[in-house]
């Protein structure tokens, strides 16, 4: 008997899967390439109509990665990992979606997955152990496994201001940016938004439209990425290691210049040295300079000082200056953005900044945005305004466990999970990069690919014995989520009003979600668990 036989039955031709994928960015993907190899039928469902996730659906300009190109990038393949040339440091959105649609043609991985179809209800049936799915197209399948690939940061959030609505103009989100471009010239453009998006977005709706203004409500720290294209040479060595640099990203996450030194241990002298010698490569690597930097305020106090010092030095204006100095959350708290001439964007004179710290936005009219007595004239609006992180593009599904229990009720606190990966009373659906694991604070394909791989082995123990589902622990969960807990009070995390935390979005509870381990500590822990039969999950 084959090890998947304890599965069966399935009827793929009257939909009834292996395994239920919901969503084809680089999880989806991966996990759908992972499970047939496995012998396992399939069936993903994406609401866009292509592969690419979150590169798929954010077009704006100057949508790029932040991680390295040569390290955003699949591991399962070494073929592929050879085969693909890389043409920057960082990857700007296109490449990577032309890497995403290449991966897909290149494992043929289009033909098991239903586009333009979004999933509205996923609900376990006890009598059958399946889980039941229903689509907005009406379509209704099933499952013996259900995989969530349907993102961290997939859930777009348009601003709650009042008058949106009645704006005559355009209106765009960078997550969900029109495929075929806009076209700014002439325009007066106005941005809400100073995060990641925004900031990469600024600089480039700076060049194209005839003014632009940003609608600051948080300043927020920023990088020089340095980008530039990648040399022959240094990329045909990076391939010639790739076994070694994917093996310590397994433990790190990205390569980064780590630490072992605390910032408060050397003199201004060399700290500064540090701090400009890193500035000067660019990029994330810049907050790893210290070890000390995300768990000691005074430590973390001079690497601030020094970017507010470049931010001093960079923008002409020195009362935009101050407007753009963050100061109340320590650096990295919030995710650091990493930039292609941000804060030089500010010295233009076709763009302002409006501080809505000083000035909020008071409603947004047919013909702008006001802020009190201040009316700003604009014919397009950008939101860069996030994503309901992390739990948002679960709990647009209406899905519900054992007992009818719903995943809204149960998260009604905040996100309860074992591992990340799993959540009690909900057997068999599994979660990528979920709350409770490192998620959204690492290198994501690293991550993706842990759970990828997590999840795959688990279900052929399963197969293997002859069982027919797991399910987290109440206890082990209970006791997971006070680890995780534990783990970001030690740190600095909780000081900003971040995403991570929920805090962008009005009423949701205010949990620190993703786990703050190095990933190779958590791999370390979900290869132990598993390895002693699962400790902590039910299995029958
Ligand atoms: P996604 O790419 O979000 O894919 C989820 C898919 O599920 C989407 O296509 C969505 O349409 C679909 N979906 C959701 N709900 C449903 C439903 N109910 N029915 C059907 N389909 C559904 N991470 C890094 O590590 N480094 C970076 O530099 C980096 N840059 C980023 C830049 C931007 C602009 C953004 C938004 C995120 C960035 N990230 C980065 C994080 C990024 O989320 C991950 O790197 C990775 O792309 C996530 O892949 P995924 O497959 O898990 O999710
Ligand atoms: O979203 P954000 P994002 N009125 O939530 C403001 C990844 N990513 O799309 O800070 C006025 O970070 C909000 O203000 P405040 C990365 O993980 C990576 O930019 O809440 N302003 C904030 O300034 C990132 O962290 C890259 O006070 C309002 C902004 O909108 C994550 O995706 C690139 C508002 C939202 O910032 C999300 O980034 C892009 C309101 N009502 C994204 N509501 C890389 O480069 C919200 N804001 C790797």
């Amino acid at each position: 008997m084959s090890d998947f036989q304890s599965l069966k039955p399935i009827n793929a031709a009257a939909g009834a899967y292996d395994v239920i994928i919901i969503g084809a960015g680089f999880a989806g993907l991966h996990m759908l390439h992972r499970v047939r190899a496995m012998g396992l039928t399939a069936r993903v469902f994406e609401a866009a109509d292509d592969v690419g996730g979150v590169w798929h659906w954010n077009r704006y300009p100057g949508a790029r990665c932040d991680v390295e190109s040569l390290q955003y990038s699949y591991s399962f393949s070494s073929e592929l990992e050879q085969e693909w040339v890389w043409t920057e440091k960082y990857a700007a959105q296109p490449e990577i979606l032309r890497y995403i649609k290449h991966v897909a043609e290149r494992f043929d991985l289009r033909r098991d997955i239903t586009f333009n179809t979004r999933v509205a209800t996923a609900t376990f049936d006890e009598g059958t152990a399946r889980w039941q799915l229903v689509t907005d197209t009406h379509n209704s399948v099933s499952g013996r496994f259900c995989v969530m690939a349907s993102g961290s940061l997939s859930a777009t959030r348009l601003p709650d201001i009042p008058g949106l609505e009645n704006f005559s103009g355009e209106i765009y989100h960078t997550g969900a940016w029109p495929h075929e471009g806009v076209d700014f010239g002439g325009k007066r453009v106005g941005v809400i938004g100073t995060g990641s998006s925004g900031i990469q977005a600024i600089p480039a709706l700076a060049k194209q439209a005839e003014k632009l203004v940003v609608f600051q409500r948080t300043a927020n720290f920023s990088i020089p990425g340095w980008n530039e294209a990648l040399k022959p040479e240094v990329q045909q060595q990076w391939k010639s290691e790739y076994h070694e640099h994917r093996s310590r990203a397994r433990q790190v996450g990205t390569l980064y210049e780590f630490s072992d030194k605390a910032a408060l241990q050397v003199t201004d002298e060399q700290r500064t040295h540090e701090y400009q010698r890193r500035w000067d490569k660019g990029g994330v690597n810049f907050v790893h300079a210290f070890n000390d930097l995300m768990v000691d305020k005074n430590a973390n106090d001079t690497i601030a000082d020094f970017v507010r010092g470049k931010i001093r030095r960079t923008v002409e204006d020195p009362t935009v200056a101050d407007m753009l100095c963050p100061i109340d959350h320590p650096l990295g708290t919030k995710r650091i953005c990493v930039d292609t001439g941000y804060y030089e964007t500010y010295n233009r004179p076709n763009v302002k900044l409006v501080d809505l710290k000083q000035t909020p936005i008071t409603a947004v009219s047919a013909t702008g945005v006001h802020c009190g007595a201040s009316e700003y004239p604009l014919d397009a609006l950008v939101c860069a305004t996030g994503y309901d992180a992390l739990t948002g593009a679960l709990l647009n599904i209406d899905i519900r466990g054992r007992n009818g229990l719903s995943l809204v009720d149960k998260w009604a606190a905040g996100p309860r999970t074992y591992l990340g990966l799993m959540t009690a009373g909900f057997p068999n659906m599994f979660i990528i990069t979920g709350a409770g694991s490192p998620s959204v604070l690492v290198n994501m394909v690293v991550g993706i690919e842990q759970h990828v791989e997590w999840i795959g082995d688990c279900i052929s123990y399963l197969a293997q014995r002859e069982l027919t589902s797991i399910e987290a622990g109440e206890e082990a969960e209970q006791h997971w989520v006070e680890h995780v807990n534990a783990a970001a009070n030690k740190t600095l995390f909780p000081l900003a009003n971040s995403w991570f935390l929920g805090a962008n979005i009005p009423g949701k509870p205010r949990v620190f979600m993703p786990y703050v381990a190095k990933i190779g500590v958590y791999r370390k822990e979900c290869t132990d668990i598993a390895e002693d039969d699962y400790r902590g999950f039910i299995l029958t």
